[in-house]
């Protein structure tokens, strides 16, 4: 079973869209095991981004995802990762799908709303990061007839 970290950036949180994007994965069926409102320590941010810091845009994306309190969701199912993806759209905003979140709400790199993990390697990384097993509520899924509990 995957696991992907999807967190709703400054810049959703600042134009009111927590709720839409939730909506979108919700609806897509993407089963939610986790979820919280916090502030990102540099720290964390830092580690979180560690595949870009040789990157001339490192310092201002973790300035910019460290500037204000952000939603993440730790999501599961078979093709999680893959189906985050093609929910969230290209990374380059101008580049996404209409349909997508990206493609339907947002233009510029550096304000493109919403993370997900790219891998499933990394959304098992990504997950425990922000997540301890604590916080994290598997154990249920939904069919037809309604809640199914382990
Ligand atoms: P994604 O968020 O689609 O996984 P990524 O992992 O390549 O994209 O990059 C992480 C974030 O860094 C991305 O959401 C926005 C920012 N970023 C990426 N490339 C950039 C660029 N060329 N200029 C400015 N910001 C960039
Ligand atoms: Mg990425």
């Amino acid at each position: 079973m995957e696991r992907t970290l999807i967190i709703i950036k400054p810049d959703a949180m600042q134009r009111g869209l927590a709720g839409e994007i939730i909506k979108r994965f919700e609806q897509r069926g993407l089963k939610i095991i986790g979820m919280k409102l916090l502030r990102l320590s540099r720290q964390l941010a830092e580690k979180h981004y560690d595949v870009h810091r040789e990157r001339p845009f490192f310092g201002g994306l973790v300035d910019y995802i460290i500037s204000a309190p952000v939603v993440v969701m730790a999501r599961e199912g078979s093709d999680a990762v893959l189906a985050a993806r093609a929910t969230i759209g290209a990374t380059k905003p101008a580049e996404a799908a209409a349909g997508t979140i990206r493609g339907d709400f947002a233009l510029e790199i550096g304000r493109n709303l919403v993370h997900g993990s790219d891998s499933v390697e990394n959304g098992v990384i990504e997950v425990a990061n922000f997540f301890s097993a604590d916080e994290l509520c598997g154990g249920w899924s939904r069919d037809v007839d309604g809640w199914v509990f382990e």
